[in-house]
């Protein structure tokens, strides 16, 4: 069971974080203190818990055992046994269970077997991690040299110790062997258990234990403040480009506007003088039929008419062209591509009389219907559709970093 509801609103806005949340899930529990071992395989670390517990839970063997993450709770206290932590068996399980006993302990008893003599440079990597790790999160690790019995004496036990504290000065070894303590118990051998260093391990675990509570605390105040840092950082660079782009969508529209109420006027204004310069309306006179080659004055006005309203078509195009209006929105189009033309679905194709130029550019009217239409076509257009797509994609990333704050705020 969570602890946090919404873990999945920060997830989804701060993916690289899950491991974060997970953690923080965890300490926000308020479940048992959780002690892992780590280390390499075979170097005793199932024993080792089994003998810590009292019984045996975890099983030990020669063979490599342990690849799930088992776990127990004794004592008020979950154990966690975690796969060996080998390079060249390293499955997806492996990782798998690895990972989650990292994420999962309070307490890490890093497991390295004496008779191997010195740390390897994976043991060492992961110890210094573990050491980073526990700088920040106030996490603890004990360092575990197990099956001490294994070496010849104490002058070999002073080697080893020697020779790892060489590799890392500032750690504390804890020397235990499982064999020994286990015979002593058996055989109620006192000098014997304590020389196994278990009890003296347990009580270090013991004090290790006791600061789980303070820890948890640092941890999860950390973890959540980090987290609401990084939100707030996010929301004020989601905000600004928000505003940004809102901004630019407000003047790229002002300026449209103004462009296109300019070019209306102007070409209203030619259209009006044009016509202001016509002298008898011929263009209403039909032509008979022994007209039919010959250039009548009708034919002459309607091609002047025809040629002013093809000028001033070209003049408001070019105009919408450079503002981006370039054709139809797709769902607009047809399969003749010569009518995927704004200008023809708002203008239409040809006009032949002074009525309808007068209509279209000598009426409030008629340049209110075009302001409107190629307003709307403007919006329409692919540059600030992908203004509007920009936008509403901020407004909800600023809405879903929100949730995800209320979340974390929830924890603090
Ligand atoms: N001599 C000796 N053998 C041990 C000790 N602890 C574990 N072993 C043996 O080492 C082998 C591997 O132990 P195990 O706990 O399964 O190691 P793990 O793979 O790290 O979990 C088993 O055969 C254990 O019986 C110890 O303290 N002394
Ligand atoms: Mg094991």
């Amino acid at each position: 069971m969570s602890a946090l509801g919404g873990m999945h609103d920060v997830v989804a806005v701060l993916p690289h974080r899950a491991d974060d949340m997970a953690r923080l899930d965890i300490v926000s529990e308020r479940g048992e203190p959780i002690v892992t071992v780590i280390g390499k395989y075979n170097h005793g670390k199932s024993r080792l818990l089994n003998e810590l517990i009292g019984t045996s839970v975890f099983s030990v063997a020669d063979r490599r055992e342990t690849v799930k993450l088992a776990g127990s709770v004794h004592g008020g206290v979950r154990w966690l046994d975690a796969p060996g932590l080998d390079a060249d068996v390293g499955t997806e399980d492996d990782r798998y269970a690895l990972h989650a006993a990292w994420l999962h302990a309070d307490i890490r008893l890093f497991v390295h077997a004496a008779k191997e003599g010195e740390l390897d440079a994976k043991e060492l990597a992961l110890l210094a991690e573990l050491h980073a790790d526990g700088a920040r999160s106030r996490r603890q690790t004990l360092f575990v040299l197990s099956q001490v019995d294994q070496l010849a004496d104490d002058a070999e036990l002073q080697k080893v110790r020697d020779a790892i504290s060489a590799q890392c000065p500032d750690v504390a070894l804890h020397a235990v062997s499982s064999t020994r303590y286990r015979k002593g118990v058996d055989e109620g051998k006192t000098l014997m258990l304590e020389r196994s260093g278990m009890p003296s391990l347990r009580a270090e675990i013991d004090t290790a234990l006791a600061r789980v509570p303070e820890a948890r605390a640092h941890e999860a105040a950390m973890l959540s403040g980090d987290m609401r840092d990084e939100l707030a950082r996010l929301l004020a660079t989601l905000k600004q480009s928000l505003a940004d782009s809102c901004a630019l969508q407000r003047r790229q529209r002002m300026a449209f506007d103004e462009g296109l109420l300019r070019i209306i006027d102007k070409v209203s204004g030619d259209i009006e003088s044009m016509l202001n310069a016509l002298g008898v309306d011929h263009a209403s006179v039909p032509d008979g039929a022994r007209d039919a080659y010959a250039i009548t004055a009708g034919k002459l006005e309607r091609a002047h008419i025809q040629n002013a309203y093809s000028r001033a078509c070209i003049e408001i195009d070019s105009f919408l062209a450079g503002q981006g209006v370039i054709g139809l929105p797709s769902e607009q189009q047809t399969v003749a591509r010569a009518l995927n033309n704004v200008m023809v679905v708002v203008m239409g194709v040809s006009v032949k009389f002074r009525k309808d130029l007068n209509r279209m550019f000598g009426t409030q009217a008629g340049r209110e219907n075009m302001r409107r239409e190629f307003t709307h076509y403007y919006e329409r257009s692919a540059d600030r559709q992908a203004l509007a797509a920009l936008i509403a994609d901020s407004a909800r990333a600023i809405e879903a970093s929100e949730k995800a704050a209320r979340v974390l705020d929830e924890t603090a």
